[in-house]
């Protein structure tokens, strides 16, 4: 009798929902979706794979990161898709390699929108999947369709590609305009100080770093001598906008209030908030709290601001009480670097502090410093605390994502590996193309390739090795991971093998 009821009652319901959407689907679609992790993307700008003490930094003590780190998988062999920050930042959002779209490099700030707006993006993806997305941040991917008028909506940008909210500076803090900008238009914007912006000539009478070196409190070094705001010689000319211009010294708290108000904004529904710091890019403008606090210049100063800011960050996350329920990854768009253009003591003041740890080269460089930063995942009860030896790429993140959720969009480039950002499996992937400025190299199991490139051993500006050389370039990264001894004449079974492996991948 109780059998037949339960069947008449399932044939009621398949009845009804095969007529209608049915209230009972509809909600039960809504319990699934609460059940949805939300995710949360931390991503610095140029820090280094020795620059938080989870990653062996002694000069430099980083609590709120290396909780986080030890608390998670910390991966020994993370990459950034690039050595650069707008390559890295596409590889990363759209889970493609950079070097296959040729104008994947350094934008200035009126590039165009580099993101195809009909290219699959993680915050499309997990629109898809009934998310709600947001980004806070360092853009750097470029705005508009090439002439952007910046007193009028600019689009198309984050929010055509994927993001519901965007809170974000438009490219570096290097470069103009300096000002934020909010779904597409700039924030605090007077309407009777209209922006101008240009990245070839300045407008007539406006004072240059170039030409009023008095006007300037941080002094330029190489680049960096254009429009003056703040007292910060920049790259690029800009007129106008002053009430909107940003604070620099205010730059993290304003960031990490908009990433807090975002969580307390949506945690009732799942979110996807990618959360792109500034720090420890250039310029390094502490707030006075940090001034002076890490004992290694702004630079330093920057990083424990950083760190902080990720504390204060997680702090909301558990107070809001969605700790549990969100998966963390954390990552940095390229490798370090001291001087990038500005006087500000980061070489002076370096002491024994090792950006890179034991990496060769640094940002700009194909070695492996250029690209092989900090990579961690963090979720709380979920993921036990292991170090992981397995590659992984932030290429991944989207695919690994997508199968995770139950998705079914999937690039080409990217690897499905959530058991290993998870931790349950140290099987990474078996090869990885990296870039540095439009060049690449293998990375195969243990091995590295670097072919030969023309152009300068080191780039003598910002005293970085950029990995070019005149012949092959092979390293073994378990004995030797700080790339002293190429074994492209010693192993040349070693050197086909891999030549045959990049000829291949990087002509598909
Ligand atoms: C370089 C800048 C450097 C930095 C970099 C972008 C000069 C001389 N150097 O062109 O300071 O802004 O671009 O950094 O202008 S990134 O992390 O966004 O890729
Ligand atoms: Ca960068």
């Amino acid at each position: 009798y109780n059998i037949i009821a339960v069947g008449v009652l399932i044939l009621t319901q398949l009845v009804s929902c095969s007529g209608k959407e049915s209230k009972g689907l509809a909600e039960s679609n809504k319990a699934d979706d609460r059940q949805k992790p939300n995710v949360v993307i931390i991503y610095m700008d140029d820090l280094g794979y020795g620059d938080m003490s989870a990653y062996g930094a002694t000069a430099l003590s980083t609590p709120n990161m290396d909780k986080l780190a030890n608390g998670g998988v910390r991966f020994t062999n993370g990459y950034a898709t690039s050595a650069t920050c707008t390559p890295s930042r596409y590889g990363l959002l759209t889970g493609s390699y950079p070097w296959r779209n040729k104008n994947a490099r350094i934008l200035p700030g009126t590039a165009p929108l580099l993101i195809g707006t009909d290219q699959l993006t993680i915050p499309k993806m997990l629109n898809s999947l009934g998310y709600h997305t947001g980004i806070v941040g360092k853009w750097h991917l470029g705005l508009g369709e090439g002439d952007v008028n910046w007193n009028e909506p600019i689009s198309p940008g984050p929010n055509e590609v994927g993001f519901d909210y965007s809170y974000i500076m438009a490219a570096t803090q290097d470069r103009v305009p300096t000002v934020y900008i909010e779904n597409g238009k700039v924030a605090n914007l007077d309407p009777n100080d209209p922006i101008q912006v240009d990245y070839k000539n300045n407008f007539p009478g406006e004072p240059t770093g170039k030409e009023n070196p008095d006007m300037l409190k941080m002094k330029w070094h190489h680049g960096h001598n254009n429009s003056i705001v703040n007292g910060i010689p920049r790259i690029g000319y800009m007129k106008g906008g002053e009430a909107a211009k940003w604070k620099d010294e205010e730059m993290a708290d304003h960031f990490l209030e908009k990433a807090t108000a975002y969580v307390k904004t949506h945690k009732d529904e799942p979110f996807f908030l990618y959360y792109a710091l500034q720090q420890p890019h250039v310029p390094r403008t502490p707030h006075p709290r940090f001034a002076g606090k890490s004992g290694l210049g702004p630079r330093g100063d920057v990083i424990l601001e950083a760190d902080w800011c990720i504390g204060q960050f997680v702090e909301t996350l558990e107070n809001e009480g969605v700790l549990d329920n969100t998966l963390i990854i954390f990552s940095s768009d390229n490798g370090p670097v001291l001087n990038d253009g500005y006087y500000d003591d980061a070489v002076e003041k370096l002491g024994d502090h090792t950006p890179a740890g034991p990496l060769r080269g640094g940002k700009y460089s194909l070695f492996e410093a250029g690209t092989r930063v900090p990579f961690f995942t963090y979720w709380n009860g979920k993921i036990e605390p292991m170090v992981s030896d397995a590659l992984v790429s932030q290429m991944d993140i989207l695919n690994s994502l997508s199968s995770f959720l139950g998705g079914d969009e999937m690039t080409k480039d990217g690897e499905a590996m959530m058991d290993v950002f998870m931790g349950k499996s140290s099987y990474g992937r078996q090869s990885l193309v990296l870039e540095a400025t439009s060049r690449t190299a293998l990375r195969k199991k243990d091995w590295l390739l670097i072919p030969p490139y023309q152009g300068p051993a080191k780039n003598m500006q910002v005293n970085i090795e950029l990995g070019n050389y005149n012949d092959y370039q092979l390293y073994n990264l378990k004995n030797d991971i700080g790339q002293k001894n190429n074994l492209a004449r010693s192993n040349e079974k070693k050197l086909r093998e891999l030549k045959e492996d990049y000829e291949r991948l990087v002509g598909e």
